[in-house]
């Protein structure tokens, strides 16, 4: 396939690239660094240094038969966009290229909206590109399971069969999210619907949980191929800061009671999801929905999981239940359906002790250099500016 990665520089788009060229497909990926950027505004930085882009592609395509290319792109810049997909013309499109992280979204209206402008607008942009030069191209779009909330009924994959005054019909799921960045999501998979409906656009939606994890096949070949990994308050996942609390001696930062519950998947399993996905292309004007993690687990659970890791590594680890800085639901039901994936052949890596020892270890002996000013949350849910 020719696959274009939009977002190939990040957490999930870096390993996806070295994952689907090492097998053989053409791969293109796209970037406009605005990941690195917002990394600098907000004073932070990935647990090791990333090698820049152009480097990480060129040490690639010098040891692989199967070369990358590489284009500087903004999604939010329509004719760039157009001129891309005219040049690509791509069989598939992943598209992680978007502000990822909820508290950024929730600094104030400067963040809120220019996360809502990166991601809708880039994704809109993209629609029509796809509609003109590639209308039979597959998009898998990189969702969130934050885009449902935590309702009071169990959460299905995408749409819901719904009975009113007696009549019947198949809905997208309501939405309740959790920020202004979850929204951003939702947004996004309205358009992404509105497109397969009208257009006949063939779309897959992975609505996934909170991915934790370090490393990949690919990413561990190399130094310089290793991923993006924060573990701060705006860019870094619950597991992942926690991982690194532990080993750096500070109290695990649960947020309120911790009893507030997520789904949770593992970095390699991102990547497995995403590969089923592309490998099984959704027919002409099907919007397709699958709901990508792997267990549940609440902050606690998590909490206790490091804790536990540190003990059998020899650390002291210590939990601190800090004044939750989000508006969210700590004592919920919490009940999401995810057999779409495993249905088509998602073997889940489960997080065991193994697992998390494993990810411990690799933390233990990189983490000379953290920095222990981001680990309390700066950013609450009801600052406004
Ligand atoms: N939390 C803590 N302590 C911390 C950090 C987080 O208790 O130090 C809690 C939060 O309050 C929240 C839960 O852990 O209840 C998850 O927070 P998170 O920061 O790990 O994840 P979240 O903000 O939900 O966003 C992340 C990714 C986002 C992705 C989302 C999937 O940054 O890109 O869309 O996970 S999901 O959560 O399923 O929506």
């Amino acid at each position: 396939m020719k696959i274009l990665i939009l977002g190939g520089d990040g957490y999930l788009g870096w390993p996806t690239a070295m994952h689907f060229s090492a097998r053989g497909d053409e791969v293109w990926i796209i970037d406009n660094f605005a990941k690195r950027r917002w990394e600098m505004e907000e004073g932070i930085e990935p647990l090791l240094p990333i090698a820049p882009l152009h480097t990480r592609v060129n040490l690639w395509n010098e040891s692989s038969e199967h070369k990358m290319h590489l284009r500087i792109v903004d999604l939010v810049d329509d004719r760039a966009v157009y001129k891309l997909i005219e040049e690509c013309v791509p069989d598939t499109i992943i598209h992680y290229a978007e502000q990822p992280s909820a508290p950024y979204s929730m600094q104030g209206r400067t963040t809120a909206v220019n996360t809502q402008v990166n991601n809708i607008v880039g994704n809109l942009n993209l629609l029509f590109a796809m509609q003109k030069y590639c209308p039979d191209a597959h998009l898998v779009k990189l969702g969130t399971m934050g885009e449902y909330g935590t309702p009071n009924i169990d959460i299905e994959e995408g749409w819901l069969e719904l009975e009113h005054n007696g009549r019947k019909d198949r809905v997208l799921y309501p939405k309740k999210p959790h920020s202004f960045y979850h929204l951003s999501k939702v947004h996004d998979s309205h358009n992404i619907e509105f497109a397969c409906r009208v257009w006949g656009t063939r779309a897959t939606d992975l609505n996934q949980g909170v991915v934790y994890g370090i490393d990949t096949d690919e990413t561990l070949l190399k130094s310089e191929f290793r991923t993006s990994f924060h573990y701060d308050d705006v860019f870094g996942t619950v597991l992942n800061r926690f991982l690194v609390q532990a080993a750096s001696g500070h109290p695990l930062t649960v947020y309120g009671s911790g009893t507030q519950t997520r789904g949770f998947l593992n970095l390699r399993d991102t990547i497995k999801c995403v590969e089923i996905a592309a490998d099984n292309t959704p027919d002409a004007g099907e919007f397709r929905v699958f709901n990508q993690f792997t267990e549940q687990f609440s902050v606690m659970d998590l909490a206790e999981k490091v804790k536990s890791a540190g003990e059998r590594a020899g650390l002291n680890v210590t939990i601190n239940h800090i004044a939750n800085p989000r508006v969210e639901q700590e004592d919920h039901y919490y009940n999401a359906k995810h057999t779409k994936l495993v249905d088509m052949g998602l073997d889940p890596i489960l997080l065991t002790d193994e697992v998390t020892d494993s990810m411990l270890k690799s933390v233990l002996a990189n983490c000379g250099h953290v920095d222990p000013n981001v680990f309390l949350p700066r950013i609450t849910w009801t600052h406004r500016n």
